[in-house]
């Protein structure tokens, strides 16, 4: 229904419902508000936005005032501007602004209506502070109650976006203030340290520790997110060539005004001193000597990059013609820009003639891309993040921390159930966050997922819950799959799983009873030997279900580093060209060769977890690795340093000296996201810009020019035969935009991208068919990517490293919301630090007591290959049995312990399931 009113004498038409306040901004009337704020709950406390409404006596609060037919509004007369002055001189008398962050860059909402109503704030406001300023200790929110307005925009973002509930209201009257918890610090009252309260903030009350007194920026550019795959974008506020600070943009198309603690505190490693500026070779190389015989080559000696590059060229190329072309394993990096990735997998494919090229999604979803492209034809998540929070009736979590590992739409998630009432299934041998807000939690031992869901469609077929139209219509190969469930009654799959028979039923009707249903998972999932039958257990369940081709339903791996869809994407894998054109294929293989001008390996590619022990063997020589760390992210650390060491040589290309750069014997300083353009392709499947905001850092530079310039000088050593007429035989790179415009031109499903599309706002998700076509948000719509998706029976099998009476327990790995990975950057940036600043492990309260933890608190975790030190965590988040250990810090480098057995078809490690033993370490190190 339509409601007509006419404001300020302006007639409009809006929709029942909308409030005065919506229709004057329709109408392009500005009314002053403080308390409001669009994306929050309507308050109706500052009595700032107050209008005269024809007929009623008194002046009402415009931002909760409901429109109704034929009303008729003033937004401004003289009695009104009174009153709002009046609004603001009481707010002022309580206002003390101390002027420490008076340069702070910050729009203040109260200051700027002020002096629109002729208030002068220095001279009405406080004279005197009330209370301290910088209350709290948090690292990172600076909290000034002399500047809060009691607006409560800090609880309603905590509440409505962030779904944590830290910041309240406590006393009354002119005591009233905000109080985080019971009055606790902010960290002991569960704050995250998003920072949605202060980006809500009117007034700075509430700000950015780290940046306030900084000044204010003279630039601001807006990017996208350097540390997961959600891809939320974000301002980067500069000044004198370093980042200030990060503030929300509000037209961010993933996450609008929602950041997590890293993206918003994160950046500080960018400024870190030891980044790498210049390039770094070893001595012995430049002497012409051989390399000295062990783990240690020698001292580093810094050169120019002609020198650098000079020498990199030449080494690869002699391992090339020394050893033949697969002698050569090249690391893309899922942290590079899909410019750079298309590049690396020109370089290894076309300049040095392998598919030995691979990155860290091996480790990560190479499961989820093989389980999926075999039962749907597509290895990619089906749903946008939008549609999942937004349109599910009901949410399959499973083996996925969303909220500390893809926090920003974890927090999405937690909003679907508290204001749509979705019900929530988590299944996790932990008790991770997200359980707070879920209807069920299934507690699973680890690496029994398959038992599990089986089980659940056992149930789901047993009471007629499956959607029989679906499966007759789209699906093949229902029978054996239905036969293969017999093996999965619920009872047995209880002893497997050690969840309750009650709950396995509970589980299967939400399931069968709410639809659309979307299944999320990652890692806990993927990573086991297992992973890819996994993964086709879950495409299973979504088919027999009829989850598939619908928005809130689908397949939604949860892709991990900010661009490992995008690295993936153009090739950083052994066995496909960008597009995922397969190297086998003859026809791909000649289109390839034709664009580039070489002629190509047909021979399917080694993986990273090959790679490293073909080392050790000697049959890898050289390696080239950018933007990787796989002395601290590959399974069996001991072995990967142990193969590492017996390379004749590698090249790094690293924007920190890291544990892996120990191997390195040059070692090339790559700028980071902020100094770079290009684009990162998100979780799913959105391309986004990401531009530079800061010069480069000494002498780095963008892995794009560091790549061409090493291109050019091993083809310039003639050794390898190019046909330069060919349409992108060259490396003459002048821009990412160049780049992307050859990677369109040669991979179908990027084939309409370019940055005037970006960068004109077009939010573009892959399949993008030309220059026309608008992108594909929800795949599998009507048809799978295959035609039929193709039901698998799949078999539970038992873990590889299995507990014995020396090793009786299981630790499963994996990360905090703190830190990322190896920790190269993250334990490089202050505020991280001062929040989490050393490893921890999670030991259930049951188990801490046997061992006699009380006090004394250093554990020795020993596995079948390696043992580590680190400190307990008494929790009840794992149960008896189970420990969890993070792999951030070098201090207790945790894939000392984990195993390399690898998942036959996707070759990912399990990192999930590691048998060790737990002792105290009776003397704690004294720092
Ligand atoms: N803060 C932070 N965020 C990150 C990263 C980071 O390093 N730090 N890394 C990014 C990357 S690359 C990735 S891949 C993602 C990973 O994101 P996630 O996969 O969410 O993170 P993990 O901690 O590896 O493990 C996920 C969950 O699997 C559970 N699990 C363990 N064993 C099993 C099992 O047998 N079955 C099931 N169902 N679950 C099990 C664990 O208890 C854990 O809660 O995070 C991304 N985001
Ligand atoms: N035990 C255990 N191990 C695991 C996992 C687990 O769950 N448990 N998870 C696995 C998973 S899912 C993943 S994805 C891997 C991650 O494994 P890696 O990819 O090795 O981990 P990162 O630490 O993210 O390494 C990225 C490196 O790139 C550098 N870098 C950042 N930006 C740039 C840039 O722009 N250019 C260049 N050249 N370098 C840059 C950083 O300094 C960092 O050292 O770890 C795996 N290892
Ligand atoms: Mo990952």
């Amino acid at each position: 229904m339509m409601v007509t009113l006419t404001i300020d004498g302006k007639t409009i038409q809006v929709p029942e419902g909308t409030t005065v306040l919506e229709a004057a901004e329709q109408l392009g009337i500005t009314i002053p508000t403080l308390c409001y704020h669009k994306d929050l709950s309507p308050y109706g406390g500052c009595r700032l936005c107050v209008v005269e409404v024809k007929g009623a006596r008194t002046p009402l609060a415009s931002c909760t005032l409901t429109v109704s037919e034929g009303m008729e509004v003033k937004t401004q007369s003289p009695g009104l501007e009174a009153s709002r002055r009046m609004v603001l001189e009481l707010l002022l008398s309580n206002y003390h602004d101390a002027g420490y962050a008076a340069n702070d860059g910050r729009f203040n909402e109260l200051e700027h209506w002020a002096s629109a109503h002729g208030l002068d704030v220095k001279y009405l406001q406080a004279k005197a502070p009330r209370f301290e300023i910088n209350s709290d200790p948090s690292p990172a929110i600076w909290v000034d109650l002399n500047k809060c307005i009691l607006c409560t925009r800090c609880i309603r973002a905590c509440a409505e976006v962030q779904g944590r509930f830290v910041w309240g209201l406590a006393e009354r009257g002119f005591d009233s203030h905000i109080v985080a918890g019971s009055g606790e610090p902010l960290l002991e009252a569960r704050c995250e340290s998003c920072g949605a309260c202060v980006a809500y903030c009117p007034t700075g009350a509430l700000d950015n520790k780290p940046s306030v007194g900084k000044g204010k920026a003279e630039k601001v550019v807006t990017t996208t997110c350097t540390y997961c795959g959600v891809g939320c974008q974000f301002d980067l506020n500069v000044k004198d060539g370093k980042i200030l600070r990060v503030t929300s943009n509000p037209n961010a198309p993933v996450n609008g005004m929602r950041l997590c603690v890293k993206g918003r505190y994160g950046y500080q490693f960018v400024h870190h001193p030891q980044r790498l500026t210049r390039p770094l070779v070893r001595q012995y190389l430049l002497e012409g000597k051989p390399r000295p015989a062990g783990a240690d080559r020698g001292p580093w000696v810094e050169v120019d990059w002609d020198t650098a590059l000079n020498l990199t060229a030449q080494k690869l190329d002699d391992a090339r013609l020394q050893f033949g072309a697969d002698s050569v394993g090249i690391l893309a990096s899922a942290k590079c820009t899909n410019e750079e990735n298309y590049l690396m997998n020109k370089l290894a494919r076309q300049v040095i003639g392998t598919n030995n090229i691979d990155h860290c999604a091996r480790l990560c979803h190479s499961s989820t891309v093989a389980g999926l492209a075999l039962a749907y034809g597509s290895g990619a998540m089906s749903n946008t993040m939008k549609d999942v929070a937004e349109q599910s009736q009901a949410l399959f979590v499973i083996g996925s921390n969303t909220t500390e590992q893809h926090p920003v739409f974890g927090t999405m998630l937690r909003q679907a159930v508290l204001r749509r009432g979705v019900k929530l299934i988590v299944a996790d041998p932990r008790r991770i966050d997200l359980c707070e807000f879920a209807t069920l939690h299934l507690q699973q031992r680890p690496g029994t997922d398959i038992a599990l869901l089986n089980g659940l469609m056992y149930i789901i077929l047993e009471k007629g819950w499956a959607d029989e139209a679906f499966i007759a219509e789209r699906t093949e190969n229902f029978d054996a799959f239905r036969e293969n469930l017999k093996d999965y009654p619920p009872e047995k799959v209880a002893e497997i799983t050690g969840v309750p028979v009650e709950q396995l039923y509970a589980a299967a009707e939400i399931m069968g009873t709410h639809k659309p249903m979307a299944v999320i998972w990652a890692m806990g999932i993927t990573q086991h030997i297992v992973g890819v039958q996994n993964v086709l257990s879950l495409a299973n369940l979504q088919m027999l279900l009829g989850n598939m081709g619908i928005p809130g339903g689908g397949v939604n791996p949860l892709r991990g580093q900010n661009n490992v869809q995008g690295a993936c994407d153009m090739g950083g894998l052994p066995d496909v060209y960008p597009g995922y054109q397969k190297v086998t294929l003859d026809e791909a293989r000649q289109r390839f060769e034709q664009a580039w001008g070489a002629s190509l390996s047909p021979n399917l590619g080694m993986t990273v977890t090959e790679m490293i022990p073909a080392a050790c063997e000697g049959k890898i020589k050289a390696m080239l690795i950018m933007g990787e760390n796989p002395v601290m992210s590959d399974p069996d650390s001991n072995h990967v340093r142990h193969c590492l060491e017996r390379l004749d040589f590698m090249a790094l290309i690293e924007i920190f000296p890291s544990e892996t750069s120990v191997y390195a014997d040059v070692l090339l300083p790559a700028v980071t996201f902020a100094e770079k353009d290009g684009t990162f392709t998100n979780t799913e499947r959105r391309i986004q810009r990401v531009r530079q905001a800061i010069d480069p850092i000494g002498e780095a530079r963008p892995d794009w020019i560091i790549l061409s310039g090493l291109a050019k000088r091993i083809l310039q050593r003639g050794n390898r035969k190019i046909d330069a007429s060919a349409p992108f035989a060259g490396w003459e790179y002048t821009s990412p935009a160049q780049i992307m415009d050859e990677v369109a031109a040669v991979t179908p499903i990027y084939a309409g991208v370019d940055y005037e599309r970006l960068d004109r706002g077009e939010s573009l998700q892959w399949p993008v068919r030309g220059k026309d076509h608008p992108g594909t948000p929800i795949l599998h719509v009507g048809q799978f990517t295959r035609g039929r998706g193709k039901f698998h029976p799949t078999v539970h099998v038992p873990p590889a490293d299995q507990p014995d009476g020396q090793f009786p327990m299981i630790l499963t790995t994996g990360r905090v919301l703190y830190h990322w990975h190896g920790g190269e950057m993250t334990r490089r940036a202050e505020t991280l630090m001062a929040i989490y600043d050393r490893p921890l492990v999670e030991i259930s309260p049951e188990d801490a007591e046997a061992l006699g933890v009380n006090g004394n608190r250093r554990l020795r975790l020993t596995s079948r290959r390696g043992s580590i030190e680190a400190e307990a965590w008494v929790t009840d988040r794992v149960p008896p049995g189970l420990l969890h250990a993070n792999f951030h810090f070098p201090e207790s480098p945790t894939n000392e312990l984990t195993i390399a057995a690898l998942d036959p078809i996707s070759k990912i490690p399990d990192f999930k399931v590691t048998a060790v033993r737990v002792e105290l370490v009776k003397e704690p190190e004294k720092v």
